[in-house]
């Protein structure tokens, strides 16, 4: 099989990248990372040359791209639908795309007032009223989903649905958003996957600075 190459930009920051990565990392399939540290004042000039987009995560499958985070996860599912990226049973299936999908088209308030910043300090900001209702609606999915299949992640064993949400574990934790016990004990279970540590320990060591991400 040709090799999968995984195009992602800095470990700190991008939120986008994190998902497919920690998808395929966290399920066991085998690709290579190549790491494109942004450049925004230049406009990203070397993510424009190989993704077509302009933007990261992009995978490359033997010359083949496929890029969007979601679009990613579902194309190595197929390839690979033993790794566990989506569940087996169809109605957990078609659950976990549409959580994720709520996921990426969704929680705006979130994402634009709380960017991701593994290197932040812990510390609560001053946050409008809409970023509370999407955290309320994410405990709401967190905790419908783990009921529902008895937990520790969302569909049982770790999929490609938790590493949807893998940036908001990050952002709750950085930005020390009050977070029912519950979903204190699924960021832990997240955190404690051997590809978040991976994922963290290298983020921690980047010294790429983004002011637009810095608070
Ligand atoms: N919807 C896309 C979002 C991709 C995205 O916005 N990526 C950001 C990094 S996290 C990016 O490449 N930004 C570079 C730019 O906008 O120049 C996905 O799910 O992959």
């Amino acid at each position: 099989m040709d090799k999968l190459t995984l195009y992602i930009g800095n470990k700190n920051y991008s939120s986008w990248s994190f998902r497919p990565w920690i998808a395929l990392e966290g399920c066991g399939v085998a690709f290579e990372e190549v790491l494109i540290p942004f450049d925004f004042s230049a406009g990203n000039p070397q993510i424009r040359e190989v993704s077509p987009t302009g933007k990261v995560p992009m995978l490359d499958h033997g010359g083949f791209k496929i890029w969007e985070s979601l679009a990613i996860i579902e194309y190595v599912a197929e390839l690979f639908p033993d790794a566990g990226l989506l569940p087996q049973d169809r109605q957990a299936r078609s659950l976990a795309r549409s959580y994720s999908m709520e996921m990426l088209s969704g929680f705006s308030a979130l994402r634009s007032n709380c960017p991701m910043n593994m290197r932040r300090p812990v510390g609560r900001p001053d946050l409008p009223g809409e970023v509370m209702k999407d955290v309320a609606r994410i405990e709401t999915i967190w905790h419908e989903a783990r009921s529902r299949s008895g937990g520790p992640f969302l569909f049982g064993a770790f999929s490609g649905a938790d590493a949807m949400f893998a940036p908001v574990v990050s952002r709750l934790e950085r930005y020390d958003i009050a977070v029912s016990a519950k979903t204190k004990a699924y960021m832990a279970a997240m955190k404690a996957l051997p590809a978040w540590k991976k994922w963290e320990e290298a983020a921690l060591k980047e010294t790429w600075i983004v002011p637009e991400d810095e608070d």
